[in-house]
């Protein structure tokens, strides 16, 4: 007689997945075998990026400002992960959102942890850091640098890494923390500056623009790919126990040096196609910081793989191929 054994998928759930982390974060669960539950706004369809994962993924709507919907999530799904990447994600917007940042950036992790702790004590949850929560001026950031956030979504990213903190404490749940430095890649939202950049280079590139306007080009960030990223998210909930984590390369660039990458890889000169705007310059952070992911590459075993101008070809000749099928023509040939 035939035996069959049911092996029942391991079900995640990914709180913000139509944004640039969620469809990496996807493609490596769907890859590991799990049953992939994720949240969209009422109304709101999935990104048509996340089309060849249908298969994978359950969706359910859910306002993320109702109080009760974590609750409702968690005692419906019965998730052995969740991973929480929701957020008003720009630092620039937080300026003039800064009540929505604090609501959905901050107050909503504790929704979520509290939900964790009364309905589902037993998994382990993800919550996406930033290394916006760090004071300016220091060294390598590791995990105990020195906090001192300097914009309202900062500040709303510091109350959860605190909260985390504090509920792993407490009350003994698997909270594991990133606390992310810049990362990238074609599915970057165009309000920030890499994909600003490569989406202007692929339209000067087909004759679709003649400038792309930005603020401090010297500004420096520690920017890494995207894909690499997900990696040690999903690392970092497959440990004995649960812990922070700066997931960075060490390495920083300038915007002004990621300008001469993206446009040397379409074999065009930068200078005649930068205009610049004050309204983009921003007071504080520009000076950067390095994170230093000793402790993620020790316990984890992750690295970022992608280099910085392998990244940006990357962004580059994804931008190149939409704009042309936008425009119906045939993307450059080189
Ligand atoms: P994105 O901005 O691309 O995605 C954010 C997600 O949050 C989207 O799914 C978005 O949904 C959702 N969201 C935003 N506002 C609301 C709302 N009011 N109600 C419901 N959902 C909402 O971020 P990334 O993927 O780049 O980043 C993932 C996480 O990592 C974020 O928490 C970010 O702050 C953090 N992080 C990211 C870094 C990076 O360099 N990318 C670095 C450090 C931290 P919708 O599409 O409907 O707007
Ligand atoms: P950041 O990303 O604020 O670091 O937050 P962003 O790409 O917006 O800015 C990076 C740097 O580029 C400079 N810059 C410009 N930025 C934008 N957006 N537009 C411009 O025209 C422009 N010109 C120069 C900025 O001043 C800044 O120095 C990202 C987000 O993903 C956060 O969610 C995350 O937490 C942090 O990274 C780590």
């Amino acid at each position: 007689m035939l035996l069959t054994i049911g092996i029942m998928a391991r079900r995640a759930l990914i709180i913000g997945i139509s944004g640039q982390d969620g469809g990496y974060l996807t493609e490596l669960l769907a890859r590991e075998g799990y049953r992939v539950h994720a949240t969209l706004r009422p109304d709101a369809e999935p990104p048509e990026r996340l089309a060849p994962l249908h298969e994978h993924i359950t969706y359910h709507s859910a306002d993320l400002s109702d109080p009760s919907s974590p609750e409702d999530l968690i005692r419906r799904i019965e998730p052995q992960e969740i991973y929480n990447l929701a957020a008003q994600s720009s630092v620039a917007a937080s300026w003039d959102q800064p009540l929505e940042t604090a609501e959905l950036t901050g107050m909503a992790v504790a929704r979520w942890l509290e939900a964790l702790r009364r309905f589902a004590p037993k998994a382990r949850f993800f919550q996406a850091g930033s290394s916006e929560i760090f004071a300016p001026g220091q060294g390598r950031c590791d995990e105990w640098a020195a906090i001192g956030p300097r914009n309202p979504y900062g500040a709303a990213k510091a109350y959860a890494h605190h909260l985390v903190g504090a509920y792993r404490s407490q009350h003994g749940l698997f909270i594991a923390s990133g606390i992310l430095f810049n990362h990238e890649s074609p599915w970057r939202d165009m309000r920030f500056v890499t994909r600003k950049i490569t989406d202007g280079v692929a339209r000067i590139k087909l004759g679709m623009a003649n400038s792309i306007t930005l603020g401090n080009l010297d500004a420096r960030r520690d920017w890494g790919f995207a894909g690499d990223y997900v990696v040690a998210m999903w690392q970092s909930l497959q440990q004995d126990t649960p812990d922070d984590y700066v997931i960075a390369t060490g390495e920083l660039h300038g915007v002004g040096e990621l300008v001469e990458a993206a446009f040397a890889h379409v074999g065009l000169e930068a200078g005649p196609f930068i205009r610049m705007d004050p309204k983009l310059m921003r007071a504080a952070g520009e000076q950067g910081l390095a994170g230093s992911a000793a402790k993620a590459r020790q316990q984890l075993g992750w690295e970022p793989r992608t280099g910085f101008r392998d990244w940006v070809a990357m962004m580059v000749e994804a931008d190149l191929e939409r704009v042309a099928a936008e425009i119906g023509s045939p993307p450059p040939a080189r």
